[in-house]
């Protein structure tokens, strides 16, 4: 990958909808600045922020504010002592508001020509910083595979601050014109990353809290490795236009999170909760075959010994339908962790010898 360039400001077309619509066709990406209220935007940081450091992700010698990570918590979705903070923050009232503010919605509509299904389905990131033995880097790749369905458009928000060194988003524009490219294992968000050259230039910047990057399902991108000391919180949302079909998936809560009554069950007012079943979106069926594709990969690399493949399992695990496959990713976890521990078993010994 080349030296990355700053994104191209869209914010100046920002009232324009045919000429947002023009460019995010062309280049596949929008990056909007000030597209959210900043306060409102810090608000949730804060919230998030204070369920994080309650859950011990925060080092108790610096203000929560600071945002600095706690290193011997360092831990990733869909890891077990990750979901347990993760759930509350997650059901976080604010965070969901945040994805229906009415200038967000203005603009899709803006740009769609009709209102928008803003998919209830959403993500939020926590990202610890590299290290020598921890690292959740998003890898390149496309949403499609993830989220199937009619095309959209994913908005990434940073909740706060956001430079290069923190580990923010990146495209690669002009790569929504390749189609679904082929995919392999990958170790960061989403587990598929892609496995083929990948076309277009590579794009990043440094964000402020309220800028937006909006791009479509097909536009590569990853993350920049958080070479800080700060936890990198962010989420990403998807919208499109409301006449088009999308996936059961997309209506569900986030894989872990329980119930939306069990995600609204703290919340202070009923004020946009099931906001979507007003819109009776259409439903098709998820294109499965990147997942399956994906999951058998990982099955042979487990019984290979290869460890990159416990991320895909321990997905497999928390989200997949069928008992038999959930039953096999469970028996190879155990084994790729008995050979782990037989492997550190060996080096002590040979250390102490
Ligand atoms: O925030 C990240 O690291 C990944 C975000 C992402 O992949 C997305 O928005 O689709």
């Amino acid at each position: 990958m080349d030296a990355m360039r700053d994104f191209l400001d869209s914010t100046d077309l920002m009232e324009d909808g045919p000429a947002l619509a023009e460019r995010l066709e062309h280049d596949g990406y929008l990056f909007l600045r000030g597209l959210l209220p900043r306060e409102a935007v810090l608000d949730v940081r804060r919230r998030l922020l204070k369920k994080a450091a309650a859950g011990g992700w925060l080092d108790p010698d610096h203000r929560v504010e600071d945002a600095i990570a706690n290193p011997a918590a360092a831990c990733k979705d869909p890891e077990e002592r990750y979901m347990k903070v993760f759930r509350g923050i997650w059901s976080d009232e604010a965070l969901h508001r945040l994805r229906t503010l009415p200038v967000v919605l203005a603009l899709f509509e803006r740009i769609f020509g009709e209102p928008a299904l803003v998919h209830p389905m959403f993500v939020q990131r926590n990202i610890f910083p590299q290290s020598e033995s921890f690292d959740f880097t998003t890898g390149a790749h496309q949403d499609k595979v993830h989220i199937g369905g009619a095309t959209n458009y994913a908005m990434w928000v940073p909740l706060g601050d956001c430079r290069r060194v923190n580990g923010p988003l990146a495209v690669s524009a002009g790569s929504n014109h390749a189609g679904v490219l082929d995919t392999k294992v990958g170790n960061g968000a989403g587990g598929m990353d892609i496995s083929v050259p990948i076309p277009g230039k590579w794009v990043t910047g440094d964000f402020e809290a309220g800028d937006a990057l909006i791009f479509a399902d097909t536009t590569v991108h990853c993350a920049l490795p958080n070479r800080s000391a700060l936890l990198r919180q962010s989420f990403d949302a998807r919208y499109q236009p409301a006449s088009q079909p999308t996936t059961e998936k997309n209506l569900c809560t986030y894989a872990g999170c329980g119930t939306w009554e069990e995600v609204y069950a703290d919340w202070s007012s009923d004020d946009q909760q099931y906001y979507w079943r007003a819109l009776s979106p259409k439903i098709v069926p998820f294109d499965n075959q990147y997942y399956e594709r994906r999951d058998q990969m990982a099955f042979e690399m487990a019984e290979r010994g290869d460890l990159s493949a416990r991320d895909t399992l321990l997905r497999i695990v928390q989200r997949d339908p069928d008992e038999a496959k959930r039953q096999r990713a469970e028996d190879l976890l155990r084994d790729l962790s008995a050979a782990t521990a037989q492997r550190h078993g060996a080096v002590a010994s040979s250390a102490s010898t």
